[in-house]
């Protein structure tokens, strides 16, 4: 068969059409992930304009321009959209659109599965900001400690709001993960054995793990704190029995690894981007493998460092110190390998690694202050201070949100088609570095000085007015960074120089394929025989031959050599995704206002489970 009648034929399977029907049951994991991206990127707006509205409330002592119930709301709802809303989804969303392409599949393993969480994701996320315009808002803190988020000092229903879409954010991550576990495991491009995968796709599978290990206990508490606010159990209730701690704990063992769920597909993007401006392989790549593994598991023996001055016994502090401690080492280690592959390659200073380059700096910083915060008597006196909120913005910001940004400026070629502006970029990296280092080093000080977290306002006798000013003027530098992305995306899109296939002429295999990749993925699967790929076969890739173009299959590859195994078929788009994640919604939000909904509403999402599954002839079998 001539190449053009291939790409026609797997077009027409593989292709989704332009009208609204098409869009609304696509299963395409490129279509999908871009959804993804840019819902993520909408509620980081979000999350940011209320942080700008703290600051402004914050810039100047006994400001009256937002009160404290307001307040409240705007730092809880702050705190909430980045952390579910934002950091762990636009994570995850990268990986749906970037692991099948690095893999050299054409499709994510359950790509309906993919569509679910999706839509789960968005209607879960709309929820909670309607609910905070209807001034039924999240107003007990990202964390929701009980008894303050208890039924007795939160009436209401707002907590009742947070309380369901932090379980249904959760469903959908845990859906995502497993199907990037099974892509990983199973769908690899024959040849590409363990120790080929690239280092984004490890890190991506190894917070996967971690997801599914650390979303659970969030989800228990979660649920177990509405089942107290409405159905009047006792979990939390020490009168009754129950136990205050037990939230501290069920939150926090999912509470630090989150912090890990988010930082490390974030090295992944930063060891991609390394290799590829340093125009080699990575220095230390089983390194740098074993130390995501590590810090992965390390993650989960650390969340009681969040609960030190809660009267532990003395030997489990001591022993959550140490551990705390001990997981510089495998990120000391990252780092290490990043600056050796660097500095033994021909780095290239494009706007990703400028962005990688603030990242080294800032996550550093954060991780000093966080060597701080791990001994038990200096965490007594800084807790709840400013000081923290400085920590965690550094190595949030600058662990994720660096790395992220770098990671838009480099992939975006290949999603787009088109090239972003690299002298709008370095202006980009230049306010953006600027701005979070004026927004977030002074706060270490005020921390210092005494100023606590979580207040709206201040006197003016305590002194902290003029370092708060700078704070806030930093702030809106640093939003304003977002507004030069936004504008150098927008003209990129409309009138960005053409990318072809392998702009940076990398060697990973998402850029063996068009830009922006066509719906197939690849014409022909490729055979991996090199880490590298594209750099190791300088003429042409092997390839697979033999697969159906008239039917949507992928190859199945064994987990460990990445044998080719079988053939598999992948689903059909449909619109029973959509309708499932519809009914959910429906059930979840009524069970806010009853508890009949888990009944009734368990019934219309049992019928659209039933839609979904409904068994259909295969084509095989018509022939
Ligand atoms: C434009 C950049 C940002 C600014 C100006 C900003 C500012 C703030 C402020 C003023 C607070 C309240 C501190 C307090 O009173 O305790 C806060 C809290 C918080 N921020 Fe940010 N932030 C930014 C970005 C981020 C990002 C990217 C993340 C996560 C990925 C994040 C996560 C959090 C969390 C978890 C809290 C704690 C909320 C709570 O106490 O419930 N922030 N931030
Ligand atoms: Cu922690």
């Amino acid at each position: 068969m001539a190449d053009a009648e291939v790409r026609r034929r797997l077009a027409a399977t593989w292709g989704t059409g332009a009208g609204l029907w098409d869009r609304l049951t696509t299963v395409d994991h490129k279509i999908v992930g871009r959804r993804y991206i840019l819902t993520a990127f909408l509620f980081l707006g979000l999350a940011g304009l209320s942080a700008v509205a703290m600051r402004l409330q914050l810039a100047r002592p006994e400001s009256r321009l937002i009160g404290p119930d307001l307040y409240n709301q705007l730092f809880t709802m702050h705190g909430t959209t980045m952390m579910f809303l934002f950091a762990v989804p636009v994570m995850e969303a990268f990986g749906v659109y970037l692991v099948p392409l690095m893999l050299g599949t054409r499709n994510i393993a359950f790509p309906r599965l993919n569509a679910f969480s999706y839509w789960v994701y968005l209607f879960g996320g709309l929820m909670i900001w309607f609910a905070f315009m209807l001034n039924v808002g999240a107003d007990a803190g990202w964390f929701a400690y009980v008894p303050l988020a208890g039924p007795e000092y939160s009436p209401g229903k707002r907590v009742d709001f947070w309380a369901q879409m932090i379980t249904f954010t959760e469903v959908s991550a845990q859906a995502v993960a497993v199907e990037i576990i099974v892509t990983t495991l199973k769908q690899r491009a024959p040849g590409m054995s363990l120790d080929r995968i690239p280092l984004f796709v490890w890190s991506m599978l190894v917070t996967s793990v971690m997801i599914c290990l650390a979303m659970p206990a969030v989800m228990l508490a979660s649920t177990f704190l509405i089942m107290d606010r409405l159905i009047g159990t006792q979990f939390f209730n020490p009168a009754e029995g129950g136990q205050p701690l037990l939230w501290q704990h069920l939150f926090w063992f999912f509470g630090h690894p989150e912090v890990y769920i988010i930082f490390l597909p974030a090295t992944g993007m930063v060891s991609q981007i390394v290799v590829a401006f340093s125009r080699r392989p990575a220095f230390g790549y089983l390194a740098l493998v074993l130390a995501l593994v590590s810090v992965g598991f390390l993650s989960f023996g650390l969340w009681v460092h969040h609960m030190f001055a809660t009267g532990l016994p003395q030997l489990g502090a001591s022993f959550f110190t140490a551990s705390s401690m001990l997981i510089g080492i495998p990120n000391g280690l990252q780092i290490f390998c990043w600056i050796a592959t660097l500095w033994t390659g021909r780095p290239v200073f494009a706007t990703p690694l400028l962005f990688v380059l603030g990242f080294f700096f800032i996550f550093v910083a954060g991780g000093l202050s966080g060597l701080m915060l791990a001994s038990v008597p200096l965490d007594f006196q800084l807790h709840d201070s400013y000081f923290v909120v400085a920590h965690f913005h550094y190595v949030l910001i600058g662990g994720a949100v660096f790395p992220l940004l770098g990671a838009i400026y480099y992939w975006f070629p290949k999603i787009t088609g088109r090239m972003m502006s690299e002298r709008a970029g370095r202006w980009h990296f230049a306010l953006a570095f600027l701005g979070f280092n004026l927004a977030f080093f002074p706060m270490h000080v005020l921390g210092l000085q005494g100023m606590p977290r979580r207040v709206y306002t201040y006197l003016p006798e305590t002194g902290w007015g003029s370092l708060n000013l700078l704070v806030s003027f930093g702030a809106l530098l640093f939003a304003l960074s977002f507004v030069v992305l936004a504008a150098n995306a927008v003209a990129a899109v409309r009138r960005g120089a053409l990318a072809g296939p392998n702009p940076w002429g990398v060697g990973t295999l998402e850029w063996a394929t068009g830009s922006p990749p066509p719906a197939y993925n690849f014409e022909r699967i490729p055979v991996v025989t090199h880490r590298e790929p594209l750099w190791a076969e300088r003429e042409s890739l092997p390839v697979v031959v033999g697969l159906a173009v008239d039917d949507r299959e992928v190859v199945a590859t064994s987990p460990v050599e990445a044998k080719a195994s079988l053939r598999e078929m992948s689903p059909e788009p449909s619109i029973w995704p959509l309708l499932s994640a519809i009914a959910t919604t429906i059930a979840f939000i009524g069970s806010i206002f009853t508890p009949w909904a888990v009944v009734w509403g368990g019934a219309i999402v049992a019928v659209a489970l039933i839609g979904w599954f409904w068994p259909k002839g295969s084509r095989e079998d018509e022939r």
